[in-house]
């Protein structure tokens, strides 16, 4: 028996056997494809943490000539333990039986079996082949049903079937498996060979750490990102204070751009978190993360209402920061209602009202500069940790297995101030204001401080989002 435990992934062709892999693996490069036949070699891919292997899962061919292995098998005349042995020798250069020798080579080398099926179609005479081959492999095994159209009319003829020839039975879908369902995959495998309970506990243990590990540096991440954002400022000098509206307005697309650049930098952080290609990392179509952060949509989605927004200000306490926040709280409806289709970029805002504002500066004797944020609206910070948050969402829903085409990953409800931060605890609310008080004001101290707290929440919040 082997210490690292090992799974072959077998089934029918065209079921989702590299799909099952591609997320229990959470490698986006495995070939996956609707034409069957596509995967034609095994391939071992072996899952990593902290540099050590901890597990391998094996992709394989689909059956090829399942009733003819098993027709062979069933004369074979020596040993029950040695029929796989015998039948690799039997069919090693027989081009008719390469899948049927790939698929069972490394199940001779004491991989557990996981078989895919597709329990949206009927059972048919091939597939009580194969699992009667796979039955007399003698090796653990599991039965995964995995419903492709969702239709579930014949998953009971299918349950009754797969329970004669497996020690377990379960259904995962691996384009909608969440980061709990593989966990519950990965339990129940356990159970399945006693040799490997302690290996597959262990293995469970570092999976969930090597999560929680993530979601601390998503979290870091996160933080890192305000700071920058909240304390970011463009400045000019002004030569002609008849130009002051147009540097201003210069310098707020200096500004917007610079928060934008921000912004993708950390989703791409996100991604890679969670091994995914930022280039092949696709928002649904219709998501209100594909608006432009200064969009009107982005404002009415995310962040808080005005009543939340005033609670959250006033128990960020101060007198004077919360009475400049009070007066320019509720301003970004209105603002961008009054704006309707114009482009709503920085540039356009800042001047009617204060999303940031344009300051005139001295900079000594006659010289005098202009200075655009930094962000000046408390409600900024709502809308960009509702932001990082939804991404956070998409991406630990976005299965490895997905590969273009027409699914998508799950939704989560967008609805009008929805965002999450709208759920939080007035504590929550209150302490988010704070930070960015203390971070838009320059109080780094303050800032470090309360960031402790931020960056504790965040955590807990991104591990309560994980196991939704
Ligand atoms: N709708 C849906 N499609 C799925 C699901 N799982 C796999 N597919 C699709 O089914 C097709 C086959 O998936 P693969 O993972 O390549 O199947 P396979 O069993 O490895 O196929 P071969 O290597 O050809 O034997 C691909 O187009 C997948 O996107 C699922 O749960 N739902
Ligand atoms: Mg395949």
């Amino acid at each position: 028996m082997n210490s690292m435990p090992v799974f072959a992934v077998i089934g029918h062709p065209n079921e989702g056997k590299s799909s099952v892999v591609a997320t229990l693996v959470e490698n986006d490069r495995i070939r996956i494809s609707p034409r069957p036949g596509e995967t034609v070699q095994s391939m071992t891919y072996p899952v990593s943490i902290d540099g050590q292997d901890v597990i391998a899962f094996v992709d394989t061919p689909g059956f090829q000539n399942p009733v003819q292995t098993l027709g062979w098998m069933r004369k074979f005349k020596g040993p029950e333990s040695e029929v796989i042995a015998a039948f690799l020798v039997e069919f090693k250069d027989d081009p008719g039986m390469a899948h049927e020798c790939e698929l069972l080579t490394p199940v001779h080398d004491g991989a557990g079996i996981i078989y895919v099926l597709d329990a949206s179609r009927p059972l048919r005479q091939v597939d009580k082949a194969e699992m009667e081959i796979l039955r007399l492999t003698g090796r653990p095994r599991m039965a995964i049903l995995n419903c492709k159209t969702g239709e579930e009319q014949f998953l009971e003829e299918w349950k009754a079937e797969l329970r004669r020839h497996f020690n377990m039975v379960r259904t995962f879908n691996a384009l909608r498996a969440t980061f709990a369902e593989r966990m519950r995959l990965l339990e129940s495998l356990r159970a399945l060979e006693q040799d490997w309970e302690s290996a597959l506990g262990q293995v469970v243990d570092v999976f969930a750490r090597d999560w929680q590990r993530r979601n601390a540096e998503c979290a870091a991440m996160t933080c890192d990102f305000l700071r920058t954002a909240l304390g970011m400022a463009e400045t000019a000098e002004l030569f002609d204070t008849a130009r002051k509206a147009e540097v201003e307005a210069m310098l707020a697309a200096r500004l917007e751009a610079g928060l934008r650049n921000l912004e993708e930098r950390l989703h791409e952080q996100i991604c890679q978190q969670f091994r995914h290609d930022r280039r092949s990392f696709e928002l649904p179509e219709h998501s209100v993360l594909r608006q432009d952060l200064f969009s009107r949509t982005t404002w009415t989605v995310f962040g808080l209402s005005r009543g939340k927004l005033v609670a959250a200000a006033v128990a960020a306490g101060g007198a004077a920061g919360v009475a400049l926040d009070l007066a320019t709280l509720g301003s970004s409806l209105g603002l961008f209602a009054t704006m309707g289709g114009a482009a709503a970029g920085l540039a356009a805002l800042f001047k009617g009202e204060g999303l940031v504002r344009g300051k005139v500066l001295g900079l000594g004797i006659g010289r005098r500069s202009v200075q655009v944020g930094p962000l000046d609206t408390v409600q900024w910070i709502f809308v960009l940790l509702d932001r990082v948050l939804l991404h956070y969402w998409y991406v630990i829903h976005w299965s490895h297995a997905w590969r273009g085409g027409d699914f998508l990953p799950a939704m989560v409800d967008e609805g009008g101030k929805q965002g999450f931060s709208s759920a939080w605890s007035r504590e929550a609310r209150g302490l988010c204001a704070e930070y960015f008080k203390a971070a838009t004001s320059g109080d780094d101290s303050k800032t470090m401080a309360l960031e402790l707290e931020l960056r504790r929440f965040l955590e807990e919040e991104l591990e309560r989002m994980s196991r939704l």
